[in-house]
């Protein structure tokens, strides 16, 4: 079924988080939103609540609705949308608020079955249009409102520009496979040749990959450093870590003046001799003032109120605004800063997740998913799997660890093995990841046969290889050769096609 991988309606990755003086047009062209630009007077929307809805028309001609006399935090405008069970959608619109500086507005989907789904929220400024970028699916088909929620009633809610597209999970799944072809591999030519440079046609070459690119990774803590079974499963799976504790302040300095760092210091050892990249945790959390934006490491506590809440407090909205602060903050100049995104789940909103990473990669900085588990339940492996494919499938994620390091009385939320070191389903649904994408340790192997002209191709995940010649029928080899090769990303098939030589006997 090519042609439907052809047809099928690609995702608009892009968002705006600047605030402009007029907004753009709608994605989709508004998607199944009846009048999204507002060129048709209120044709399509309703009033929502105590509320007066109004048609205006800014001096450039921009035509939009106003919310206003808002008696109540939901009162406002809506639009009645059929939505459908097993469909992705995802939502954007142009906010303005007619007075104040950063209004938290939401985005609200009531259904019929009686529930509120939260699509997005935008902190709103007034004089200027902010973008809001959302998603949601439905358990049930029927019909649903999208209304606009403020708890600051004094204000108008200014609309414009409102998206709503759906996608069925085979165009969601076809996003992920195009955007992993694009942004993860490499298409690679391979030319085989002897030593007189002459091609080599079916002979036959073999790839193996040293090592992947793309850092993926799992929190571990010191049990790994006496048990054996828990150090081969580890290492022959992951390329990053990150210490589940042991690099927290209470753990360094468990009374004041007594630093001892020789477990985190066993630890960075093995991580290096299995050649395991150390992503630092935070050292402190207990402070405010050093939470910066970095990763926020809540205690159990707060966890449980943990990521991807949407409530007004942990939009990416609200993230942005506060990395702004950080970034113009004197002492922050020439600091490096990127974003990780703790990623502990319950039941993940799929289109959300896109449109979150979205709208915070409009900030260019690396985006990383640094503690993701998903919590137990009937669904966590299924889980575990759809938030891993949007995640890697993501242009702008730059790595990914796991939340689950083994302890023996059970894992924080999520374990991916038994205590035996037997996987669990969770550690099923990574091990066919690694291998789908290319990423298992030293795992990945490939070979095929050169064409007439010696000439071999294939699309490659990023990553050190080798690469050999074997048993061409028409050559007699004295031994075949091998040649490292890095795949990566400026790596294309439009470049020479790479030459295998081959010493001929
Ligand atoms: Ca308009």
């Amino acid at each position: 079924m090519h042609g439907f991988e052809a047809n099928a309606l690609s995702y608009d990755y892009t968002a705006s988080i600047e605030c402009l003086e007029n907004p753009h047009k709608p994605q989709y062209g508004g998607g199944i939103i009846v009048n999204p630009e507002l060129n048709h007077g209120l044709k399509g929307w309703s009033t929502f609540g105590e509320a007066k809805i109004q048609h205006r028309q800014s001096q450039a001609g921009n035509k939009f609705a106003v919310a206003c006399s808002r008696n109540q935090a939901h009162a406002g405008i809506s639009q009645k949308i059929y939505l459908q069970r097993n469909k992705l959608y995802t939502f954007s619109a142009w906010i303005q608020v007619s007075g104040g500086s950063g209004v938290p507005v939401t985005a609200i989907f009531k259904t019929s079955a009686g529930s509120f789904i939260h699509a997005g929220a935008i902190v709103a400024e007034s004089k200027c249009w902010s973008m809001l970028k959302g998603g949601l699916t439905v358990n049930a088909s029927g019909l649903a409102e999208l209304y606009f929620e403020s708890k600051n009633t004094t204000v108008e809610i200014w609309v414009d520009s409102i998206s709503l597209q759906p996608f069925t999970e085979k165009e969601w799944k076809s996003h992920h496979d195009q955007s992993i072809e694009k942004i993860r591999k490499s298409n690679l030519r391979i030319q085989a040749v002897d030593a007189k440079g002459n091609p080599l046609p079916n002979a036959t070459i073999s790839i193996q990959q040293r090592a992947p690119s793309f850092p993926f990774g799992c929190a571990m803590n010191k049990n790994i450093l006496t048990n054996t079974a828990y150090q081969n499963w580890f290492s022959s799976r992951f390329g990053v870590t990150t210490f589940e504790n042991e690099m927290k302040w209470y753990s360094t300095e468990p009374s004041q003046g007594q630093e001892d760092y020789s477990v985190a210091d066993a630890m960075l050892q093995f991580a290096k001799q299995q050649n395991i990249a150390v992503r630092g945790h935070n050292v402190f959390w207990d402070d405010p003032q050093y939470q910066l934006g970095w990763v926020k490491s809540l205690d159990k506590r707060q966890l449980a109120r943990a990521a991807f809440r949407r409530d007004g407090d942990s939009t990416p909205a609200k993230y942005l605004q506060r990395l702004r602060d950080i970034q113009d903050f004197s002492g922050n100049n020439n600091s490096k800063i990127a974003i990780g995104l703790e990623s502990h789940f319950k039941t993940p909103n799929i289109p959300y997740i896109r449109s979150s990473i979205d709208t915070l990669a409009a900030a260019n900085l690396p985006i990383w998913i640094t503690e993701l588990d998903v919590e137990n339940g009937p669904n966590q492996s299924l889980y575990l799997e759809q938030i891993l494919r949007e995640v890697y499938a993501h242009p702008q994620i730059q790595g990914i660890v796991i939340w689950a390091a083994w302890n023996p009385q059970g894992c924080y939320r999520m374990c991916l093995t038994d205590n035996n070191f037997t996987n669990l389903q969770t550690g099923d649904v990574v091990d066919t990841l690694l291998h789908e994408w290319g990423l298992i340790k030293a795992g990945f192997t490939s070979s095929a046969t050169t064409d007439t002209n010696g000439v071999f191709e294939a699309s490659l995940p990023h990553g050190d290889y080798e690469v050999k010649i074997t048993d061409p029928e028409s050559v007699k080899i004295s031994s075949s050769m091998v040649q490292r090769l890095n795949v990566a990303a400026s790596t294309t098939a439009s470049q020479l096609p790479l030459l295998v030589q081959l010493s001929a006997a």
